[in-house]
């Protein structure tokens, strides 16, 4: 049976690829951090199924900032592959928080190739890199051979971490990845990205418990797809025969706007009413004209998105709409 280690296993990308990877006849572990409020939700139909958790699936204490436990973890548990997906992920909040965005986002990787490179047999290891170290490209729509050039902290910190791959593949022989993804969305996304907010928003809205939506740039561009498309990309990168890195994207890119317009008119309302400017969402710098041009994947991975954008976002509306229906039907105190 293939074992996979998977870091940041409690989030959206994570608990897609774990289904991903047991469907497919893995044992999967995952890296969670250890912190004072449990955050396993997206991982619950899986953690309390008797004959999936502590059969199949393990869940271990680590932290990106802890080596010890990192290299605890990975010479027990002794993966054949590693997904390494952990890190703070938001591109807004890492003006607020740029020294810790670093640490997790670009030590924690070059503390993960620094074990690997003392592991007696190491996994292939897939970097969940990202279209923000592109920030204001050259060219679009970019691909693997577009210079970087990022805007933000996450965006500096992914950048890091991406050529640290690049470097201890060439020079170390590890099989390192960097799937350079751009934006994917569903409906495990966190809740404060802005493709959810807006889903919620609209449906919160329709059902009467929400009456205005707070919104910063609209015009913002962006390349979106479904998440599940990409977790998929993650699986196919470590199959590849040689280590290589991809870009992953639709190459359609749709505005802030695009997400609110569809999203309203999935719930059958105008959105102008209730859409509002927030200077607090808007960030000290937005990179522009992010696209991505995944002609490699296609040729060498037989990869492609699968999920429009209109239905990704309708989707995510309606089953907005379908739990909090359930929520707020529910006895205060249920
Ligand atoms: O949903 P967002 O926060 O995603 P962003 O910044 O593009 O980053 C996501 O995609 C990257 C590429 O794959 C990842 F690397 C990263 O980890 C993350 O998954 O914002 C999208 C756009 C931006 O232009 C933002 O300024 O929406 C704009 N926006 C407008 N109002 C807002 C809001 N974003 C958020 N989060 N909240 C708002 O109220």
């Amino acid at each position: 049976m293939p074992r996979a280690l998977i870091t940041g296993i409690n989030g959206q990308d994570g608990s897609y690829l774990t289904e991903l990877l047991l469907d497919r006849g893995y044992e999967v572990h995952g890296l969670v951090r250890r912190v004072s409020t449990l955050n396993r939700s997206r991982l619950d139909h899986l953690y309390n199924n008797p004959q999936i958790y502590g059969q199949r699936l393990f869940l271990h204490y680590g932290d990106l900032d802890d080596p010890t436990t990192l290299r605890r973890i990975l010479v027990k548990i002794e993966p054949d592959e590693l997904y390494h997906l952990a890190g703070q992920s938001h591109v807004g909040l890492s003006f607020e928080i740029p020294e810790s965005t670093c640490e997790m986002t670009a030590m924690g990787t070059l503390r993960l190739l620094e074990i690997m490179r003392d592991l007696n047999r190491p996994p292939k290891l897939f970097h969940a890199a990202s279209s923000e170290i592109f920030g204001r490209p050259e060219k679009s729509p970019q691909d693997e051979l577009t210079p970087f050039a990022p805007v933000s902290p996450y965006g500096c910190a992914k950048a890091f971490a991406t050529r640290m791959v690049t470097i201890y593949r060439e020079t170390y022989g590890l099989f390192a990845c960097n799937g350079i993804m751009y934006n994917h969305e569903s409906p495990r996304r966190g809740e404060n990205f802005v493709t959810r907010k807006i889903c919620h928003a609209a449906a919160a809205i329709k059902l009467g418990l929400e009456k205005e939506l707070m919104l910063g740039d609209l015009t913002g561009r962006r390349d979106w797809g479904d998440a599940r498309d990409y977790v998929r990309a993650m699986w196919l990168t470590l199959q590849h025969s040689v280590a290589e890195d991809f870009v992953f994207a639709t190459g359609q890119l749709h505005s802030v706007q695009d997400v609110v317009e569809t999203a309203f008119k999935t719930m059958q309302l105008d959105w102008q009413p209730y859409v509002k400017r927030d200077a607090r969402f808007i960030r000290p710098a937005e990179p522009l004209q992010l696209v991505g041009n995944a002609a490699k994947a296609r040729l060498l991975l037989n990869w492609e998105p699968k999920t429009s954008f209109s239905q990704l976002i309708s989707e995510m509306t309606n089953l907005e709409l379908s739990r909090l229906a359930v929520q707020s039907s529910k006895p205060v105190g249920a």
